[in-house]
């Protein structure tokens, strides 16, 4: 393996936030080198998200990487809320002027990689970034390990987009690091099956046994959830357990013709909230989940992800083009801005759908909040332009992208 030994722009995660920026940088023709820890095959086959907001949409089209989804996307209108045995329907266009795509993750990985790939952007594989030294220095230095040997990639300016778990927010001093974060006392089990979606459009459902959700990847691929206690093991559920589950937790007139199957993958994902800030030290810059996590309530990891790559990239695009350093000056602020607003949205939507507790006030609370944001001109308006996705502001400009 030949690595770079300098470049513009180093990028640390090939997730969907570091494929993204690095795509946006070189079609703005500045230079950028990938380092991923895994595999191409690991990073490409792992199942997360499923919803695109309109704006992550627009970001993927400037891009130049929207055509599958424009084609094998499934366009949303709307969405569903069971609660207290009812449904009640959010109409995007309606009340958020704007629809969703329901379109993996795992999709949007694979065709920023090919992309990518087709266009010579140097992605490595299976090199692990341990610490970014230097962030006030002449250039930031990113220090990686191959086959146990320390190497360095310099570069004038280092996009941190490896994850909760990755090496660069770890490598910001304590003194300028401030850390929010709330733990839930549940998880997700989810389940990937070859079944026909439960309904049309997505169901969110609060129930006295815990949270559901019957979400899906296309009209013959289902992807459901239901809400488990945080220390569960995916091995204590089997299929047939799982959609008993489900069934029990849905209204009859979803649950009834729910149409089960093999479970194609299934695992536990925690549910928490975190932000870190500022999202700048010096000459490194957090991106994505290294910098922010939402419960997937709000469907807004993978959106976020890809408002902070925007928001970079015309921030550095300003700065190569112009010497323009205002957007690089505010990315951190104004990408916290909206971050802060979307880790709201998640933080409320997991509060208003889960069990809570065994105290029947809070189940009642909860389906007087739902029966409230649902059944009212104002809630829907709330509940629809936030899970559309909130406009992305350009730090340059303070217009909006694209
Ligand atoms: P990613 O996707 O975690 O990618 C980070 C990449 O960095 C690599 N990496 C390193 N590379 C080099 N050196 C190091 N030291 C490194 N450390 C890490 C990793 O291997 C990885 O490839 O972050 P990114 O790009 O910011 O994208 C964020 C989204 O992936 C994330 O917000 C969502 O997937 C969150 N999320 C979900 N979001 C939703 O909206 N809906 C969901 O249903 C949903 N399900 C999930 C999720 C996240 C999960 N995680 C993180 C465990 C389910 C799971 C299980
Ligand atoms: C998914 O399809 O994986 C999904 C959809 C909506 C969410 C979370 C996850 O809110």
């Amino acid at each position: 393996m030949s690595i770079e030994k300098r470049t513009q722009v180093g990028i640390i995660g090939a997730g969907p936030s570091g494929q993204l920026l690095a795509r946006l940088l070189h079609r703005k023709g500045i230079d950028v080198v990938v380092l991923e820890r895994r595999s191409r095959e690991y990073v490409e086959g792992r199942i997360r998200a499923g919803v695109l907001e309109q704006g992550t949409a627009a970001v993927l089209e400037l891009a130049g990487a929207a055509e599958r989804m424009r084609t094998d996307g499934l366009e949303h209108d709307g969405f569903l809320i069971a609660f207290d045995g009812r449904v009640a329907r959010v109409d995007l266009q309606k009340y958020g002027n704007s629809p969703v795509f329901v379109y993996g993750q795992t999709e949007v990985t694979k065709d920023l990689n090919r992309l990518n790939e087709a266009d010579g952007i140097p992605v490595h594989y299976g090199v692990e970034v341990t610490t970014i030294r230097d962030l006030d220095g002449d250039a930031a230095r990113i220090v990686y390990k191959v086959d146990g040997k320390e190497h360095e990639l310099a570069c004038d300016y280092a996009a941190g987009c490896d994850g909760y778990h990755g090496a660069s927010r770890r490598s910001m001093p304590d003194s300028i690091l401030r850390e929010f974060k709330k733990t839930y006392p549940f998880g997700w089990l989810g389940v990937l099956s070859n079944t026909r979606p439960a309904s049309h459009e997505l169901v969110y459902s609060n129930h006295s046994r815990g949270f559901a959700l019957c979400s899906q990847r296309s009209t013959s691929v289902s992807r459901n959830y239901i809400q488990v206690p945080a220390d569960e093991r995916v091995e204590a559920w089997s299929d047939d357990a799982f959609w008993d589950e489900l069934r029990r937790r849905l209204p009859a007139e979803i649950a009834d013709p729910l149409e089960t199957g093999v479970s194609v993958e299934k695992s536990i994902a925690p549910l928490r909230s975190f932000i870190a800030e500022p999202l700048r030290c010096g000459r490194l810059f957090l991106v994505g989940d290294a910098g922010h996590i939402v419960p997937p309530t709000g469907a807004k990891g993978m959106n976020l992800a890809a408002s902070d790559a925007a928001m970079l990239a015309s921030s550095l695009g300003a700065f190569y083009a112009d010497r323009d350093s205002r957007g690089l000056e505010r990315y951190s602020e104004t990408a916290l801005d909206r971050i802060w607003k979307a880790e709201r949205f998640s933080w409320w939507f997991t509060m208003a759908s889960h069990r809570l507790s065994d105290n029947p006030f809070d189940l009642r609370m909860q389906v007087a909040e739902l029966d409230y944001y649902t059944g009212t001109r104002a809630g829907l308006t709330s509940i629809a332009e936030n899970y559309v996705g909130l406009p992305i502001e350009d730090p340059v400009t303070g217009g909006t992208i694209p």
